[in-house]
């Protein structure tokens, strides 16, 4: 029987990775399916959120101070739900909720790892039809195995990841995820239900011509900042460029563009938001590791964004990420 191998599916990919590690338990690519899973129902009610009342704030508002959107709640509980009730996680923590959830049951206690996810990035732009996204990290728990997580196993620095990715809502829905081996995208193919291997071994530019930044805030950034902002501006065919501004104002989508192409995303310290506005442990740490292990960096203007010790759930940090040689230039024109 003629078995087409070349497209292989998210299950296939992860199980045949398992092939490689005789000793793997398979916890990791049960976690990664069930994501997956949350992700396709997820799927469902973005591509029609204008079709049906589910626009529209839930009247809520989560711990951000945000208005949440009824899609947000949606996306937040398929997550929980799949992973509660799956095999391979203790616990979560989510953008949505106030604090960690420890699932302490048997299963869920003798469970490996935990999951911290942003469930619906850019939710704010739902209702104007541009791309949103969802991101996870997975850790190995450092609590002992066969009680309930703690919440010290979410607050390990993003080096400790043992995965990481993210799925964009856009022109075709696609999982992308990072293990130290390599990142791998997965396309949506509607006419199976089946995230397929579309992007094997994504590797980032370590040249670009793209920067993104909200330029509204321009006279909010640091002075250094500017400089570099100033720099891409100048840039010409006699120095590299020109550079072409790209900013779509949903992270998943600005960030999973550089990956592709090569560029550069920040998101600086502004005077309103000194420690900037994105969340370490369920934006900012998924995408440092993902990016560095495709060849890319990321720092904070500081130190790398993945050695940072978290010390809160939901904190917030500047975020510099992309091509390498692109943050170089950064770094020597802003003198970091
Ligand atoms: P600003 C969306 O709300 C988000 O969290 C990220 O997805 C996005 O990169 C950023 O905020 C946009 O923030 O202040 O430029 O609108």
């Amino acid at each position: 029987m003629n078995v087409n191998r070349k497209v292989l599916t998210l299950d296939e990919f992860t199980i045949q990775q398992l092939r490689d590690f005789p000793h793997a338990t398979g916890e990791l690519s049960n976690l990664l399916r069930d994501i997956g899973l949350a992700a396709k129902r997820v799927n469902v009610e973005v591509n029609k959120a204008g079709l049906v009342d589910i626009l529209g704030d839930a009247g809520a508002v989560n711990v951000q101070g945000e208005d949440v959107k009824k899609l947000d709640i949606f996306a937040n509980n398929q997550l929980v739900g799949v992973l509660r009730h799956g095999i391979s996680c203790a616990g979560i923590g989510s953008e949505e909720l106030d604090d960690v959830v420890i699932f302490d049951d048997e299963v869920s206690n003798n469970s490996k790892y935990v999951c911290l996810f942003d469930p619906l990035d850019g939710s704010g732009n739902i209702d104007v039809n541009v791309s949103i996204g969802t991101i996870f990290g997975i850790y190995r728990r450092i609590s002992e195995r066969g009680k309930a997580c703690e919440r010290a196993d979410f607050l390990q620095p993003g080096i400790r990841q043992i995965a990481a990715g993210y799925v964009v809502y856009g022109s075709s829905t696609m999982m992308v995820y990072a293990t130290r081996r390599g990142v791998n995208g997965f396309t949506l193919d509607p006419s199976i239900g089946e995230f397929t291997l579309s992007h094997p071994n994504i590797r980032c530019p370590e040249n670009g011509k793209i920067y993104s930044v909200n330029h509204g805030n321009f006279f909010q950034y640091p002075e250094n900042i500017q400089r570099y902002i100033e720099v891409c501006q100048k840039k010409d065919k006699t120095n590299g460029g020109p550079y072409t501004q790209r900013y779509i104002g949903s992270m998943v989508a600005d960030v999973h563009r550089n990956l592709i192409k090569g560029g550069l995303f920040m998101y600086p310290p502004t005077r309103d938001k000194p420690g900037g506005k994105l969340r370490l442990l369920y934006e900012c740490n998924p995408f440092a590791f993902i990016v560095e292990v495709a060849g890319g960096r990321a720092t904070d203007g500081k130190q790398r964004i993945l050695e940072i010790q978290p010390v809160e759930l939901h904190q917030r940090s500047p975020l510099f990420i992309g091509s390498t040689n692109m943050m170089t230039e950064l770094e020597t024109v802003g003198n970091f």
